[in-house]
């Protein structure tokens, strides 16, 4: 194996971010498009705990934390300074803030029908603001970028989750004068790394043609 093999999900959002670092590092990879429904064994004998991305490495070696995939890939290769501006404690925090209690309240306000009981989903919503965008939003009213003037592994660690948030009620997140956030979602959503992100795998030539 001369590349590392990347199993993903294409929606994910985790899988999104490692793909994105792995995308801007310029590192080559092979990519298995898994269903989270039918895991293949491969992947679990890699990762028992069954989330993706998993990558593997042509050194045998496992990685199966979207944040490390970025963190090895960029690493590699990080002639832009993406890595390294995102160690910034402003970038860090924000990060954090995503992964733990945004994430949940994401999923709350996403899928209202998997947490019945508690609040509702109003509530999740208005607190998923609280915890986060509003922080984002003026972070990016001071510069253009979470770390900066520059793009860096903070903006594509947490844009993947801010796209989910506005996808579930697009109409909602325009009307909410988020300027800055919704100029820096923008420029995410319109940028060239993204739409290779998203590219679809091409399907292999049938061996037998009809
Ligand atoms: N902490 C992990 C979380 C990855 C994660 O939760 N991925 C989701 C998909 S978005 C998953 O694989 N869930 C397992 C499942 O749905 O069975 C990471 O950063 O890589």
């Amino acid at each position: 194996m001369q590349r590392p093999l990347l199993y993903t999900y294409r929606r994910c959002p985790y899988a999104m971010r490692a793909r994105m670092a792995l995308l801007q590092a310029g590192i080559e990879f092979d990519a298995h498009e898994i269903s989270l429904r039918d895991k293949p064994a491969a992947m679990l004998e890699l990762s028992p705990k069954g989330t993706v991305p998993v990558m593997l490495l042509p050194d045998g070696r496992v990685i199966d934390e979207s944040l490390d995939i970025m963190r090895w890939a960029l690493e590699a290769s990080d002639e832009g300074g993406w890595w390294q501006r995102a160690q910034a404690a402003s970038c860090r925090v924000l990060v954090d803030i995503n992964d733990g209690p945004f994430k949940q309240l994401l999923d709350r306000y996403k899928y209202p029908e998997r947490h019945p009981s508690g609040e509702g989903q109003a509530f999740h919503r208005a607190e998923a603001v609280k915890c986060l965008l509003i922080a984002l939003d003026h972070a990016l009213g001071r510069q253009a970028f979470l770390g900066g003037d520059e793009p860096c592994a903070a903006d594509i660690a947490i844009f993947p989750f801010v796209r989910q948030f506005r996808a579930v009620d697009e109409a909602w997140f325009d009307a909410q004068g988020f300027h800055a956030l919704q100029r820096w979602l923008r420029g995410w959503l319109e940028s060239e790394l993204f739409e290779r992100c998203m590219k679809k795998p091409a399907k292999a030539p049938a061996a037998n043609p009809p």
